[in-house]
């Protein structure tokens, strides 16, 4: 702490310079066990500052992205989140392709029940607005770090008893027999709003993939369809690409 004290010495406004001295502490690991920074009064004895600087000096650190505010348990030292490249051609799982990357996944849980179906959920899946969905939202986080927000919907009497979904979905869907065997996905990009920003941990109006998923059972029928939120620094997604075949013409090369 020697040198956030050092920064008091310096000429640059006292805020700008306890902030530099705190990234400089954040880069060499001094908070990395951790991860929460020490409370505000603990850190204003240490700096020897008001709270006024300090906070000032926090805020435009979390305005950088190098703070982050958790609602209601403290400000984290921000972890660089892995980085993934998603091949598009695989129809994988969250949870397997994060095991296949050594990455241990989890998820928070935003939504879960059984509903009647959004107009939009009941056009996409081709069921009724009478026919009841298992909803799931919820934040995707690789090693405790946050990747995507998924929404998925999938018809109940693909799932029989929506007890039965634990922390993988297609795991669920595969034990009943209703793994999807296809999908079609649509990829945009998207400036993140506020409440998508907040849980990806984010600047709102940061870059993000939008991705919606349409996922079949072996016989044609919609079982899921999945709207996603993916952070833009997080993911390459990578398709290949092949020369479609062309037919050759009579007594000649192909144009
Ligand atoms: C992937 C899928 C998502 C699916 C989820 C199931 C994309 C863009 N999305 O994240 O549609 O619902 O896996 O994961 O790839 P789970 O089995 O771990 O719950």
């Amino acid at each position: 702490m020697a040198e956030l004290r050092a920064a008091r010495a310096e000429r640059s406004p006292l805020h700008a310079s306890i902030g530099a001295a705190l990234k400089r502490e954040i880069a060499s690991g001094r908070f990395a066990q951790s991860d929460v920074l020490p409370g505000e009064r603990e850190l204003c004895e240490m700096l020897d500052v008001s709270r006024t600087t300090l906070r000032r000096a926090i805020a435009a650190l979390v305005e950088e992205g190098v703070l982050v505010h958790r609602h209601g348990a403290g400000t984290f030292v921000r972890r660089s989140p892995p980085h993934v490249e998603q091949p598009l051609s695989r129809l994988t799982s969250f949870t397997e392709d994060m095991r296949l990357r050594g990455l241990a996944a989890s998820s928070r849980v935003i939504e879960r029940g059984v509903f009647l179906p959004t107009p939009e959920e009941s056009m996409m899946l081709d069921i009724a607005l009478s026919e009841t969905v298992f909803r799931l939202s919820r934040l995707r986080l690789a090693d405790g770090s946050p990747m995507a927000v998924e929404r998925a919907a999938v018809p109940m009497r693909f799932l029989g008893d929506a007890e039965r979904v634990g922390d993988s979905l297609y795991a669920a869907l595969e034990a009943s027999g209703r793994r999807p065997v296809r999908a079609v996905q649509r990829l945009r990009a998207v400036l993140v709003g506020a409440p998508e920003a907040a849980l990806l941990e984010i600047a709102e109006g940061a870059p993000a993939l939008d991705i919606h998923r349409v996922a079949y059972i072996a016989d044609g029928r919609r079982v899921e369809f999945t709207r996603s939120t993916y952070r833009s620094d997080t993911y390459d997604f990578v398709a290949e690409l092949t020369l479609p075949h062309r037919p050759r013409r009579e007594g000649g090369a192909a144009r």
